[in-house]
């Protein structure tokens, strides 16, 4: 018993975690990692921040693994413990929102959060997906961005290829993908734009948001903007620390310690800067 508490007390232990887009239900969902990750990190208040289920994968076809049910188990167990635990449903668990007021056991469902930091902060917590209406699909756009740009040259060169052997003339495959970047770029943009005036619709100093698959922390016309990402591509978490500094943790199964994102660890970056800016 006193070695588990042991083990208890190294535990990395957040005022607040933000976890989003789960997807559970889908062969891309990285469960295990996410398994990896909570058997490691703890929260006094865990949000789960939409896309946790995947209802329109579920009904195309059912695919439920073990490592899906001890996902849904953990945040149960965590609620049982005594840890607060908010479920804003997504556009794919959309279901949910039915429920929106009601509790799961202690699992309290919202449609959208006000949460205070440590610090005093107000931050907005919802999923985002209630803009896509006015502005495209913005994951799908998003996907697109992060395309590597290598593979479409080696796409443009073969395809030319084709053409020339075809009797057609040169198109340009990257050229047309650049303005597809570009669009996506402008999309994410928007998004981000979108939910930073929404928290100030609400009087807030932030907005905690999921959605596009994309970790994010970084100020927008003085509205903190805060992304939490994904557990299907990038594996990422928002944490508040306990003196109320918040941080993005990507999760690397294989290393013991969280692995600050590249290019995010140094002094300068905008991360550092937010953490330091909200005390
Ligand atoms: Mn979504």
């Amino acid at each position: 018993m006193e070695s588990l508490s042991l083990i208890a007390s190294l535990m990395p232990h957040y005022r607040t975690l933000w976890l989003s887009d789960i997807h559970l239900g889908t062969r891309a969902c990285q469960a295990e990692a996410l398994l990896d990750f909570l058997s490691k990190n703890t929260a006094e208040t865990f949000y789960l921040v939409g896309d946790i289920f995947d209802g329109w994968a579920l009904q195309k076809r059912w695919h439920w693994p073990e490592a899906h049910d001890r996902v849904a188990h953990h945040f149960l167990g965590e609620a049982r413990r005594g840890a607060r635990v908010v479920y804003i449903p997504g556009n794919h668990d959309e279901a949910a929102r039915d429920y929106a007021g009601r509790s799961f056991g202690r699992v309290e469902v919202r449609l959208k959060d006000i949460h205070a930091t440590a610090g005093g902060k107000r931050l907005l917590v919802m999923h985002g997906d209630e803009f896509d209406a006015v502005m495209g699909c913005a994951k799908w756009l998003a996907k697109l961005g992060s395309m590597a740009y290598g593979v479409a040259l080696a796409a443009n060169w073969v395809l030319n290829r084709m053409r020339r052997v075809l009797g057609f003339p040169y198109w340009s495959l990257s050229a047309f993908l650049k303005g597809k970047v570009k669009d996506a770029v402008r999309t994410i943009n928007d998004f981000e734009h979108f939910l930073a005036q929404e928290a100030r619709n609400h009087k807030a100093d932030g907005i905690v948001c999921g959605h596009i698959h994309r970790a994010e922390m970084r100020e927008i016309e003085g509205i903190l903007y805060c992304n939490d990402g994904d557990w299907v591509e990038s594996r990422t978490a928002l944490c508040e620390h306990a003196d109320g500094r918040l941080e993005i943790i990507t999760w690397n199964p294989d290393s013991p310690r969280p692995t600050p994102p590249k290019g995010r660890g140094d002094k300068a970056s905008p991360l550092r800067e937010h953490g330091a800016k909200l005390p």
